[in-house]
């Protein structure tokens, strides 16, 4: 369980795709440090009240701990993104629901309360903001993923697939129209910034490929660090 009481509770950290869900008032309390542990606490009822469970991994069907359709409210660490339709809302092509904080809470607004049916984080299983790159099958962070830390010099399954992605961590991230490092490239830096209490989580986030400026089903590889002229964010240090 939570304890709500030394958790920092700042301005809203939820969004829907092209919504601020409201923002919680400011608490004065400063709680001691917490630890960057990633977690997403879902609550079947607003202002973090009622029937609760707290995610740490992939949830595709969340009618499995009996809260489909029924999450109102969340506080969490990390990345978060919440779908409509159960494993990851593979064919759908409306909004999905982002949590992104630190330690924060937020109310769900109306068009991604009580929608949820599965979930799952963005970014590295080994830590909060590790350097990451998740690859998406479809738009808005839908369906399969390609993620790794390291170069891929292939998509596998994912070949001529990806129309959405998120990089998370310090590192630029090199994306290839061609298989082994080749073609026209664009590298992507963090270009959001969190901070609660030291803890930082960096990340950015492209909705479709035209954010990026590439083709839909484009992408063939990936090399880490900064390796084409065109560059999406600035290199760190951020703070
Ligand atoms: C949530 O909390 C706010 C601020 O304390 C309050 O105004 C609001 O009525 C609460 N909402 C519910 C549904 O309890
Ligand atoms: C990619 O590189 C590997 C190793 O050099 C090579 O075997 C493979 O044929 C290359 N693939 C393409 C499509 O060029
Ligand atoms: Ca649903
Ligand atoms: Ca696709």
């Amino acid at each position: 369980m939570l304890e709500k009481t030394k958790m920092k509770i700042a301005v809203c950290a939820l969004l829907c795709l092209y919504g601020l869900a409201s923002a919680t008032a400011p608490s004065a309390e400063e709680g001691s440090r917490a630890d960057d542990f990633r977690y997403l606490t879902g609550y079947a009822s607003p202002n973090w009240t009622g029937v609760y469970y707290q995610f740490a991994e992939y949830s595709p069907d969340l009618s499995v701990v009996f809260l489909d359709d029924a999450l109102e409210s969340v506080c969490g660490t990390g990345y978060w993104i919440l779908y409509d339709a159960t494993d990851y809302d593979p064919y759908a092509t409306g909004i999905t629901c982002h949590f992104h904080g630190v330690n924060q809470c937020a109310n769900w607004d109306s068009s991604c309360s009580n929608v949820a049916s599965s979930l799952r984080y963005a970014g590295s299983p080994f830590g909060l903001n590790n350097d990451y790159y998740n690859l998406y099958e479809g738009k808005s962070f839908r369906g399969e993923e390609f993620q790794g830390d390291t170069d891929a010099a292939d998509l596998g399954d994912l070949d001529l697939k990806i129309s959405s992605l998120m990089v998370t961590g310090q590192s630029g991230w090199t994306f290839y129209v061609g298989v082994n490092f080749s073609g026209p490239a664009v590298c992507v830096y963090a270009d959001e910034h969190l901070t609660t209490d030291g803890i930082h989580l960096d990340y950015a986030r492209f909705f479709d490929m035209s954010e990026l400026g590439l083709p839909d089903n484009a992408i063939r590889s990936v090399e880490r660090g900064c390796l084409s002229d065109r560059v999406v964010g600035a290199s760190p240090p951020w703070r």
